[in-house]
């Protein structure tokens, strides 16, 4: 017998985004080109040219401002608008186009590009301008402290107890647009399966844990998670 589905976790990765124009990470023509993303997005290299990341990011703030949300966020939205058992939505995606199509149970476990954290006081602060120019923090007022609020490599992604507890009591996991080459979010399909959660997986191709899902439909998410969407609130 099919088991009723009430708790929904969704985790979504760059794919999602790309067809709003925000790039990619490890596509051949994708944000870090050239580089592994592993070499480049940690906080040790942050020390080592603060002002080149600062203005990397800095862009990539700016940029947000040209690109909309696209039928999949819109869907995401509308499913949590509409679906009255739990749902929680986890992005690793730093922009913020998930709050902008409306998610509201949405989780940012990478950070975000519109978010700044003091290194000095611990203090984070909603932040849309640059911070190439070292601006003074909103709440101690020492410059030269705020750094953007991204999770690199080596540091703890955020609301993971909560994250854990939503898989724990997972129906249904929908992994949509993700390469599976990040942890933990590319183990949360193992964690879903445990708590024998239906696994379904939305991406353009095959990722690195493809085999690891009960189902995967492949096309863009544009058009394939507006038909899943369409399907659970049938
Ligand atoms: C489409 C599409 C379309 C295209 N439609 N699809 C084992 C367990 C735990 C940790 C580790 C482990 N082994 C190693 C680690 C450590 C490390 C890690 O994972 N390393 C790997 C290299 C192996 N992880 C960490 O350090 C993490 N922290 C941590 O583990 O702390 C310990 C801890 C864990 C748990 C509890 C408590 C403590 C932190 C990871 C931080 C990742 N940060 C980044 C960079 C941010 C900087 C920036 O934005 O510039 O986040 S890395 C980068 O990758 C970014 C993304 O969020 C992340 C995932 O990438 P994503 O989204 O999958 O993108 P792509 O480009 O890889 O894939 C795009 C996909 O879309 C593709 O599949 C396409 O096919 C598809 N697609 N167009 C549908 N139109």
């Amino acid at each position: 017998m099919e088991r009723l589905i009430r708790n929904i976790v969704i985790l979504t990765g760059a794919g999602i985004s790309a067809e709003s124009g925000v790039p990619t990470f490890r596509a051949a023509d994708g944000l870090w080109e050239g580089h592994r993303v592993e070499d480049v997005a940690t906080p040790e290299a942050f020390a080592r040219n603060p002002a080149l990341v600062q203005a990397f990011y800095d862009a990539r703030r700016a940029a947000l401002e040209t690109v909309v949300p696209n039928p999949a966020h819109i869907a995401l939205a509308q499913l949590d608008q509409a679906w009255r058992g739990n749902l929680l939505l986890v992005t690793q995606n730093v922009d913020d186009l998930h709050e902008r199509a409306g998610s509201v149970r949405l989780v940012h476990m990478h950070g975000e590009l519109k978010s700044a954290w003091c290194t000095a006081c611990g203090a984070c602060h909603r932040w849309e301008k640059p911070l190439a120019d070292d601006p003074p923090c909103p709440c101690c007022g020492r410059a030269g402290n705020l750094r953007p609020d991204i999770v690199w490599f080596g540091e703890t992604p955020y609301e993971m107890g909560r994250i854990e507890a939503a898989l724990a009591e997972a129906d249904l996991f929908i992994a949509i647009g993700t390469s599976g080459a990040v942890y933990p979010a590319a183990g949360f399909v193992d964690r879903a399966r445990a708590a024998r959660a239906r696994c379904v997986e939305l991406n353009l191709e095959p990722s690195l844990g493809s085999e690891r899902f009960h189902e995967c439909r492949f096309g863009p998410a544009s058009v394939r998670v507006p038909e899943l969407v369409d399907s659970l609130l049938a």
